[in-house]
Formats: structure tokens, sequence, C-alpha cells
């Protein structure tokens, strides 16, 4: 039996129940609500040192990190494929993913802490300084001193803007690959287009639909809407986002949209879009 641990507002999490709902998966979910400081309990430590979700245990073996999760999951589940046939494809769907892992992802959580995250965790009292950068092991600790940064200090806290510019270059970087083709790699839907739909949607689920609409990135628009509409869609994503933190992540994006917005387009020397290869 598939079990995940994840939690409702995970990026990473739902890229990984995005690929199990795809595949036909039967799995098991645990919920670790990160908001409220439950990646710290003793237990959890124990099967992730790093203190966050995604954790995929299957039949006793134990992962962490969702693209090793989903490629783990292609592996083992080849059917329906989520892998190009060929090298070339499959080097190509590795180069979205590798750049979700460093640097789409830690742009996106700069993102959703300063604009939302900081507001609920603060409101929780989730917790203390120790438990944010003392816990957990020290590889991840630098990361885990950035969120501490973004939840006390917001947009003004060292890099955040930067962040915050790398995920608008993503953007513009999937409306160049998806000008060419219906997919980001192609014509084949792949673990590209599972590992960028929850940033997509993360955007999305802070009101910042103005990124793409009204002509801004109607490539990106187009793919999103297709996302959207797949029956897998409510399974993986929708579903698990509870109600009251919708409302709250909605609110507090919609509030910090025209300073985020005056951020992005005032500023010069946009970052190239030139795709992967
Ligand atoms: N590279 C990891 C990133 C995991 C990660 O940052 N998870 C976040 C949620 S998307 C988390 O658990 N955050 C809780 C915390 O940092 O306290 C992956 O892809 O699995």
């Amino acid at each position: 039996m598939l079990e995940l641990y994840h939690h409702g507002s995970s990026a990473c999490a739902a890229k990984v129940r995005f690929a199990m709902v795809e595949k036909g998966l039967d799995w098991e979910g645990h919920y670790v609500d990160i908001l409220k400081g439950e990646q710290f309990n003793e237990e959890y430590l124990k099967l992730n040192p790093k203190g966050v979700v995604p954790l995929l245990i299957d039949d006793g073996l134990v992962i962490s990190e969702s693209t090793i999760i989903c490629e783990y999951l292609e592996d083992k589940y080849p059917e329906p494929a989520l892998m190009p046939g060929n090298a070339a494809g499959r080097a190509q769907v590795r180069a979205w993913t590798k750049a979700v892992d460093e640097e789409l992802h830690p742009a996106c959580s700069a993102l959703t802490y300063v604009v939302s995250h900081r507001h609920t965790i603060l409101a929780n009292g989730a917790g203390s300084f120790k438990d944010f950068v003392e816990k957990g092991d020290s590889a991840g600790k630098a990361a885990r001193l950035l969120k501490w940064q973004w939840i006390q200090e917001g947009i003004n806290a060292p890099g955040a803007r930067d962040k915050i510019q790398l995920f608008v270059y993503y953007l513009d970087k999937m409306e160049e690959a998806l000008g060419r083709n219906d997919w980001l790699c192609g014509t084949q839907f792949s673990l590209a287009d599972v590992a960028m739909a929850p940033y997509v949607n993360r955007l999305a689920a802070l009101a910042m639909e103005p990124l793409w609409e009204n002509g801004r990135l109607p490539s990106v628009g187009r793919w999103f809407e297709t996302i959207r509409k797949r029956k897998t869609f409510e399974p993986a994503f929708d579903q698990w986002l509870p109600a009251e933190l919708k409302k709250e992540m909605y609110e507090n994006g919609k509030r910090s949209w025209p300073e985020i917005e005056e951020m992005i387009f005032s500023s010069e020397g946009r970052l190239s879009t030139k795709l992967f290869f």
C-alpha cells in the first residue's frame, strides 16, 4: 500500500498526488498540518529529518523528495507513461523537474510565505525559532532560516523580492515552451506538466491570475485551463485544500497583489526565457 504524508497547500505534495491520481493508484494519506507545526513532531522527524512533506512509504520503503517519488512511481507503475520513450525527451522533462526543485520551489515558498502563510503561522503561534531553525537536520538549516525570515519580515526579508521575480521568469519560460506545443515537453503530457501544474495553481490560489490573463501569457492560460479540466485535478488538488485556508490564501493574495504587481512589472531587465535546450 502506498502511504503519502502530505498537506493541502504543499505544492510538492500536490505534485505527487497528481502523479498518483494520473496513474490511477490507490493510496492512503496522512495529513501533516505544516501550518500548525506538525512536521516538527518527533515521530515525523524520525521519518523525514528535514521536517517537510511529501514523504512516501511503500511497503516499508521510505522515500522523500517529490521529484524522486514521482520518478519512483513512474518506474514502478509505467502505465500510463508520464515520461517520454526517448532519451532526449526524458532529458527535457528532467530539465524542468530539476529547475522546479532548485529554483521554482524555493521561489514559490518565498511568495506563499510572505503573501499568506506567515499570517496563518503567526496566528496559529505554530513553531518557534527553535522549531523552525534548530530542529531537523543540519543540511536543511539554511532553508529553514530563510523561511523563518519570511515569516517574521514578509516581503522585506532578504532575497524575497528576487525569488518572486524568479517565479515570474518561469512563467515566461513556460509561455515559450507552450507556444510551440500543447505540453511542456512536446505532444505528450509528462512529469514536466505534473511538476509545473502545482506552481501555476498556487498563483491562482493566491488570486494572481492577472500574471497570465488579459493576453499577458496566453499559452500558459490555455495550458492551465486544460489541466484544470482534467478529471484528475479535483482529486489531486482541490479536494485537499481546506475551505478556510483556501479563502485565507485568496484574500491574502488579493491584498498583496498591488505590491507584487508593481514590483514585477516595474522591474527592469527581465531574465532570459531561453529554454533549457
Ligand atoms: N525538495 C522538497 C521540498 C519539500 C518542501 O519544502 N515541503 C514543504 C511544503 S511544499 C514543507 O513541508 N514545508 C514545511 C516547513 O518548511 O516547515 C520536495 O520536493 O519534496
